[in-house]
């Protein structure tokens, strides 16, 4: 009966969300544009709002537009998304894609440079 009670009060607060609550990057490493040393990076996401993290998708992309999904690692809070790359040097971009709690898709692109060693 608590755990009921709990469920009911979860979904009222959900339906009394401000419509605007889809998902806005906020915070990433690396950050946009910025240049890291190769091997392995440790990737962070933070949003303005909690994502559903079996809904979002991670791609990369590498200089020569051939793509990999990136595993969302299943820890962190409900507003980040962790991932681990171990990438070689050059150009690439994180394409992320994101469902927030309100339902609405939201895209996004990090572009980074991996130096070299
Ligand atoms: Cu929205």
């Amino acid at each position: 009966m608590r755990s009921l009670l709990a469920v009911c009060l979860a979904l009222a607060l959900l339906r009394s969300a401000p419509a605007q609550a889809h998902a806005v990057l906020v915070d990433s490493t690396p950050e946009i544009s910025a240049r890291v040393a190769s091997g392995q990076i440790a990737l962070m996401l933070r949003y303005n709002s909690r994502v559903d993290r079996k809904r979002s998708r991670l791609t990369l992309i590498r200089a020569d537009h051939s793509t990999e999904i990136v595993p969302i690692a299943p820890d962190g809070t409900d507003d980040v998304l962790h991932a681990n790359l171990t990438l070689p040097p050059g150009s690439y971009t994180i394409r992320w894609q994101v469902l927030a709690v309100d339902g609405h898709i939201t895209r996004g692109d990090v572009p980074f440079t991996v130096d070299g060693p």
